[in-house]
């Protein structure tokens, strides 16, 4: 869910299910602790060949791919010769990723931060949110009774990455992650595990490969966890004995699970604002992390109480009426641990605050 953020746009459709909710598990063991040097006793979906054809036919790297899925994984080289002839390459996301190039350099510009949180501050994102929380109440409070993490944080999540399931993506992933593993070079060992990945958990869960659909990068579900993120942190949150990213429980115990494991620090916030002198004599952004007297030291200072003790991000957003300065605490850290960006970190803390505000407010009669 990385670089997905600010490709959600480009997605469309999806639904979502809704069942009872029933209360929490413990969290899931690492599947990478289980592996197993046994083959499967059954494989999902029904494939085998004596090699690759179609787009992927030749590709010597797939078939080198194919081999160690066998030799580390027990999935036998015939399944995945059938399976990988079955793989579509994606031409489109090839052109698209080889225009983003690679993450932007230096100073955002003026007015950068209005127009991206204009994208997820909408009327449908903070009413989605609204309603989803009604929905979804029972599962919202078990996860933030389990991991600490309050609904409105991860509903921000689920806001910003699909609107509560709107946007969850129509491509195959097993076609966007082959083709970005095979043919992205410059992402190809990112991809080419996520690849793996998604073949183990299609075991684990007994899915048809094929039949998953996700993000034209492979992420997957209302909160879009790639393959990777889906075998250590996805956890099965109403009991039904599979863990389903496209199940808005699930989507609500693997979000909160996420952050949970990342170091959330329950009721602690997320950013203040920073009072600053004329000139900032210190680099900004969501890695660039000071103590207080650091701070203080070039007069910066918190514009409201902080935990003691937590370096302090010092972030600067650029909107259109001009700069703004903030102290990211340990929280907002977290957040970039899903995506790593403040404008994304920023963006989910604002969408939360306003979707817990319209819920409270009709929660007490208003609005
Ligand atoms: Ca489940």
């Amino acid at each position: 869910m990385k670089i997905e953020a600010l490709l959600l746009l480009l997605t469309l459709g999806g639904c979502t299910s809704h069942k009872a909710v029933t209360p929490v598990q413990p969290v899931q063991p690492h599947p990478t602790e289980t592996r197993t040097e046994a083959r499967p006793t059954t494989l999902p979906g029904h494939f085998s060949a004596s090699r690759v054809t179609g787009d992927f036919a030749g590709y010597p790297q797939l078939d080198g791919f194919i081999l160690h899925m066998e030799a580390v994984h027990g999935i036998p080289r015939n399944y995945l010769y059938g399976l990988f002839s079955q793989a579509h390459r994606r031409q489109w996301t090839l052109d698209y990723m080889n225009r983003q190039g690679g993450p932007s350099q230096g100073k955002p510009r003026q007015g950068s931060w209005s127009k991206y949180r204009a994208q997820f501050l909408t009327e449908l994102h903070i009413e989605s949110g609204v309603a989803f929380w009604r929905r979804h109440a029972p599962a919202l409070r078990q996860a933030e009774e389990r991991y600490g993490v309050p609904p409105e944080y991860i509903l921000g999540i689920m806001g910003v990455e699909t609107i509560y399931g709107r946007n969850m993506g129509k491509d195959r992933v097993l076609d966007a992650l082959t083709t970005l593993a095979f043919d992205y070079p410059r992402r190809s060992a990112y991809f080419t595990e996520e690849l793996e990945n998604f073949l183990v958990m299609v075991q684990t869960e007994n899915i048809d490969p094929l039949e998953l659909r996700g993000s034209f990068a492979g992420a997957m579900g209302l909160g879009q966890f790639m393959p990777g993120s889906f075998l250590k942190w996805a956890v099965d949150h109403n009991l039904d004995g599979r863990r389903d990213l496209w199940h808005p429980d699930d989507a609500v115990g693997s979000i909160a699970n996420y952050f949970s494991e990342h170091g959330w620090h329950p009721g602690e916030p997320v950013v203040v604002q920073a009072l600053v002198p004329a000139d900032v004599a210190l680099p900004t952004g969501y890695d660039q992390q000071y103590s207080l007297p650091e701070l203080a030291a070039v007069g910066i200072y918190p514009g409201s109480e902080v935990p003691a003790g937590d370096k302090l991000s010092l972030l600067l957003l650029r909107g259109n009426a001009g700069d703004e300065y903030w102290l990211g605490l340990h929280n907002f850290f977290v957040i970039t641990r899903y995506n790593h960006s403040t404008h994304y970190a920023m963006v989910v803390h604002d969408l939360a605050k306003a979707i817990k505000q319209r819920y409270l407010g009709a929660a007490a009669g208003g609005l």
